[in-house]
């Protein structure tokens, strides 16, 4: 788990990234499809998967703002991405193998964004904070 000093790391790296959250999103979901082509199967009744396409963008800040927003539940994040969890167990039936290729993504995404704030420590700090993110989001499937 995150120490203080970590979860004061993410907050502090995670405030400055979401100022660009569409472009973060856009970014790491458009790398997702590309990169990990069997990803698109959720979205095929997408009009346009290509990267940078509308719905790619649109989606990418949805989750994003998921990603965001559960920084301020960090102590929390079982009980705060429980109804994330069960539409994406029950409804959506994503494979949570695939949160895992997401969040390197957004990981990715944000080294490429943001060279000067990610640092080896943010690098260390965001990593295990996306890590618990997907082992919340990944609850309701066990
Ligand atoms: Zn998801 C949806 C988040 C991952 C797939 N998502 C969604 C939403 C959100 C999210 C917020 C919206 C909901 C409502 O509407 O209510 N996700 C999220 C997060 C994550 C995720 C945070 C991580 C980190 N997802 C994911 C993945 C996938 C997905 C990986 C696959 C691959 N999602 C999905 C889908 C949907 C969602 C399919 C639906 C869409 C539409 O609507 O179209």
């Amino acid at each position: 788990s995150l120490s203080r000093k970590e979860k004061a790391i993410v907050k502090t790296f995670m405030g400055k990234a979401m100022k660009k959250a569409d472009e973060v999103g856009n970014e790491a979901l458009s790398r997702l499809l590309t990169v990990y082509p069997q990803t698109k199967t959720y979205f095929a009744h997408w009009k346009d998967l290509s990267p940078g396409s509308p719905a790619v963008r649109k989606h990418g800040l949805t989750v994003l703002n998921g990603v965001f927003d559960a920084v301020d539940k960090i102590d929390n994040l079982e009980v705060a991405l429980l109804s994330l969890s069960e539409l994406h167990a029950f409804m959506l039936r994503v494979d949570p193998a695939n949160f895992k290729l997401l969040c390197h993504n957004v990981l990715v995404t944000f080294a490429m964004l943001f060279p000067d704030d990610f640092t080896a420590e943010v690098h260390v700090a965001v990593d295990k904070y996306l890590a618990l993110v997907c082992l919340a989001l990944s609850e309701k499937y066990r």
